[in-house]
């Protein structure tokens, strides 16, 4: 049971808050969290008393715990998640919306009387290094033991918050309830113009954790716009070359496409001497800075990462990362304390508690693991932290790149014309969907920036404000696409990925540098054979040029079939992007007469 009530803050903005939510919500107890080791053990004991934790085998995973959510609560639900504004128009097309005045009634009834019983926890916490200009401050009042829990491993959480807040207003409101866990009377909403997140009915990732999707992302999204700076859906990743030359990018991929992977890549041996290290594997927050270029932190302070796929020649720096000290949900567990996935190193165990908790057995049509299941780490376990990633200024990024998962037309590289083109691209971006999110269409969607579920307003105006970057600055990094799930007439993916993408990266960071050559092509230079490093590739070059080509019958369908998108954004579509598509399709018609 926790103790401490007093508040650790005299702050009137504070303090007024969280009664009237106390007040609504009607807990039992208010608990402040300050952050400290001490708490963290004390919480992880309640939290084990009371079912919410299962301590894993401290000798296999040390500081290890294991979480089972609610089986009707294992992923983000777009379809329940909210932009406020007090216009339709001002959420755009893409968002779901709700009139603020009608989602305060309807999730204040909700909230009413919903932590009766409990105990609710106040977290204070800073996205971003604590000192860093960049930071914003959130205040989480939440009824979940398991989402405090989170929120101080996923952020900077508790007394460091509260100091740096002092007597300001100026933070997120975020309000959070379990309640009944129920799909029916579950909603995510956000209101932009009070820096307010409202979550109630579920427990789970970016719906609970709120400092994450929420305010990182939608919330973040809303105000870059208004102080001219961006918050993206981006890892961002460290190079270090043989000659100790050190470059920086920022990707975007849509969720469960392996960012994390790719912020912890191990070069391959032809790549001796070459060092990826991580800043951060989720969100990036861009600023222009120093020497007229765009400098990111990353807001996060651990890794809310997909655990299936997850293995030793996938992504070791990630199995390090789960040694110790780390949150699991919804893997499989086995009789001795340890944990299973599909696509773990070993085999499965001839009988396991699959993620719901019931028995499983060797040959199981069902999977152990929920594919969306999770691992919530330190990022001070990555043994490929970048000494940056802490540093209040954060790092200059020479190269931005955007990556969907695509079987078909997008090259496995591709470099921009430049700005307008890049953002064109990158805002016309489709992947193939995966577990991260529920009840999605199997199939293609557009996700622009991999920022469809996060963009915190009009679609049309976000790419507008990225088209009104360029002119801030001064020395913008270049812009590529890539795409490492094209297949082969097989079905077979062919291009390998994984430590492989060190290959395409040199590439990037070659061209960015402007030290390598490439090839034009009607939609943007690819490079040739011989610009790549192919060394040691285990690939014939039929297949290499398969996933590098530029097929223009399947562009001018790609082309056609954006139409529908930008419809969709409407009025608000900045007329550079269509220009861009309208050109692009031309050109591509004329290259296939002419071919
Ligand atoms: C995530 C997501 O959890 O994108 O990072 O869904
Ligand atoms: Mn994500």
């Amino acid at each position: 049971m926790p103790t401490k009530s007093e508040r650790p803050t005299t702050n009137p903005h504070l303090l007024g808050w969280v009664e009237e939510m106390a007040k609504l919500c009607k807990p039992d107890r208010v608990y402040w969290c300050d952050g400290s080791e001490a708490e963290r053990k004390s919480l992880t004991e309640q939290a084990v008393e009371q079912k919410v934790l299962i301590p894993l085998d401290p000798k296999r995973r040390p500081g290890c715990y294991y979480h089972h959510s609610n089986p009707n609560d294992v992923a983000r639900v777009e379809h329940l998640t909210f932009i406020c504004t007090p216009t339709k128009e001002e959420a755009g097309p893409t968002n779901n919306w709700m009139d603020p005045k009608e989602a305060y009634r309807k999730l204040g009834g909700l909230f009413d009387g919903a932590m009766k019983g409990r105990t609710l926890y106040v977290v204070p916490y800073v996205m971003g290094p604590a000192g860093s200009e960049f930071s914003k401050i959130g205040i989480e009042l939440t009824d979940s033991i398991y989402v405090a829990l989170n929120m101080g491993i996923m952020t900077r959480m508790g007394t460091v918050a509260l100091e740096r807040l002092g007597a300001s207003n100026d933070f997120n409101r975020g309000l959070h309830s379990v309640a009944r866990c129920s799909p029916d009377e579950r909603f995510i909403c956000h209101f932009p113009q009070d820096n307010t997140v409202w979550s109630v009915g579920s427990g789970y990732g970016g719906n609970a954790l709120l400092g994450k999707k929420c305010l990182a992302l939608r919330i973040a999204s809303y105000l870059a716009r208004d102080e001219g700076w961006l918050a993206e859906h981006m890892l961002i990743l460290e190079a270090e070359s043989p000659r100790g030359e050190v470059s920086y990018v920022a990707a975007a991929f849509p969720s469960a496409c392996g960012k994390t992977n790719f912020s912890m890549l191990i070069p391959p041996k032809t790549f001796e001497g070459w060092r990826i290290r991580t800043v951060g594997d989720d969100i990036a927050w861009m600023r222009v800075g120093d020497g007229g270029q765009l400098w990111a932190v990353n807001p996060e302070y651990g890794y809310f990462g997909v655990v299936p796929g997850t293995n030793n020649t996938t992504n070791p720096n990630a199995m390090r990362s789960i040694e110790k000290d780390t949150l699991f949900t919804n893997v499989a567990r086995t009789a001795d304390g340890d944990v299973w996935w599909e696509g773990k190193d070993n085999e499965p165990y001839p009988e396991m508690i699959d993620w719901k908790g019931a028995p499983w057995k060797k040959g199981s049509t069902e999977k152990a693991a929920h594919p969306n299941s999770r691992f919530t780490a330190p990022m001070s376990n990555n043994p490929a932290l970048s000494r940056f990633a802490h540093d209040p200024k954060g790092v200059p990024i020479s190269a931005l790149i955007f990556g969907g998962r695509r079987s078909t037309t997008v090259p496995l590289v591709l470099q921009s014309f430049n700005w307008a083109h890049g953002v064109y691209l990158a805002s016309t971006m489709g992947s193939e969907t995966t577990a991260a999110a529920e009840g999605l269409k199997a199939g293609v969607r557009r996700d622009p920036m991999a920022m469809l579920p996060f963009i915190g307003y009009d679609a049309g105006s976000y790419f507008q404000h990225w088209l009104d970057m360029q002119s801030r600055i001064p020395n913008p990094p270049k812009i590529f696409v890539v795409n490492w799930f094209r297949k082969g007439s097989d079905g077979k993916f062919l291009w390998p990925g994984y430590g492989e993408n060190m290959r395409p990266l040199k590439w990037i960071l070659d061209r960015s540098h402007g030290r390598v050559s490439a090839m034009e092509t009607t939609v943007g230079f690819i490079p040739r054979m011989e610009d790549l490093n192919l060394n040691g590739l285990s690939l014939s070059d039929e297949t290499v040029r398969d996933a590098m080509k530029v097929d223009l019958a399947e562009w001018e369908a790609e082309l056609e079939s954006q139409r529908e998108w930008f419809d969709k954004i409407g009025k608000t579509l900045p007329r550079t992007l269509a220009l861009q598509r309208e050109m692009l399709l031309e050109k591509v018609r004329i290259a296939r007469k002419a071919g």
